[in-house]
């Protein structure tokens, strides 16, 4: 799953997309194109910062971000779209204009979402956060992380199955990041196979997030290298689906990893 930021302040290329305020839609597919040939195979829209310590959007202004950029994408390029958003109205927006998947950091908590996500049909990704975005990281606690955010990813399930959601459609994401302190992160990573056996696809999204910068003590722009290797092992702990900024790089982690995999299937 590839990150498409369309919020003007994001660090890695959201600016670059719009040009006064509406979408370059030649600029949007060609960067697409680009994103499935290096082997992307979902393209993940988000409107909202959801980094530590950012500010809120209205729906509004989500809706305008995020939209044009779904419409574009469903009518120029074959490739599954996922939204990044917590927004009933957006889910609503998004599934008209051709999205595949729902991600949701706030795993369809606010008001109006589940029953939005539910009329549209589409899979959702559930993701476990503390907190809020603007003050998550000020002092993440748990009494046991690992089989908190299970319970708590258990409790969406039934909320969701509840709501009409098939469980074929159904996915979880532990939410590096979202309120966990570097000790959490890695707990988490050590025990996603406790994750991966409630039977659901199992998303992770650490690429270039800052639990990379403290463990190794990199900046943004050096954070590769790390992300690959918790990609390689998250892999290996049975998750399916990889939310990264790398394209390329991340492909090759996921080849060689299958390449092996299947040989030793074959012996
Ligand atoms: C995720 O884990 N994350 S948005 C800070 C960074 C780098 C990246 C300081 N949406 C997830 O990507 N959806 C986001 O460096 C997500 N899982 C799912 N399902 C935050 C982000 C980021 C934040």
């Amino acid at each position: 799953m590839a990150i498409l930021n369309v919020t003007p302040d994001s660090f890695s290329d959201g600016g670059l997309l719009f040009k006064s305020s509406k979408i370059d839609e030649a600029l949007v597919s060609r960067r697409v194109e680009e994103l499935v040939a290096d082997g992307a195979e979902i393209i993940d829209i988000g409107g909202e910062s959801t980094r530590p310590g950012a500010a809120s959007v209205s729906v509004q202004e989500e809706l305008d971000r995020v939209i044009p950029v779904v419409e574009c994408i469903a009518n120029n390029c074959d490739v599954a779209i996922s939204v990044d958003t917590s927004s009933p109205q957006v889910m609503t927006a998004a599934a008209a204009s051709g999205a595949h998947l729902i991600n949701d950091v706030r795993a369809l908590t606010r008001g109006g979402a589940l029953s939005a996500a539910a009329q549209t049909g589409l899979p959702v990704c559930l993701m476990h956060m503390q907190g809020t975005p603007e003050t998550m990281q000020d002092s993440p606690g748990y009494s046991n992380v690992v089989t908190d955010v299970s319970d708590f990813l258990q409790q969406r399930v039934v909320s969701c199955l509840d709501a009409g959601i098939s469980s074929s459609k159904i996915w979880l994401d532990p939410g590096f990041g979202f309120g966990k302190t570097l000790e959490h992160n890695l707990a988490l990573l050590r025990h996603l196979p406790e994750l991966v056996s409630l039977g659901f696809p199992v998303l992770v999204g650490f690429s270039r997030k800052s639990m990379i910068g403290k463990l190794l003590g990199r900046e943004l722009p050096e954070r590769l290298p790390g992300s690959l290797a918790l990609a390689l092992m998250a892999l290996e702990r049975g998750a399916k689906i990889l939310r990264v900024h790398d394209i390329s790089e991340t492909r090759d982690v996921i080849d060689t990893f299958m390449a092996v995999k299947i040989a030793s299937n074959q012996q």
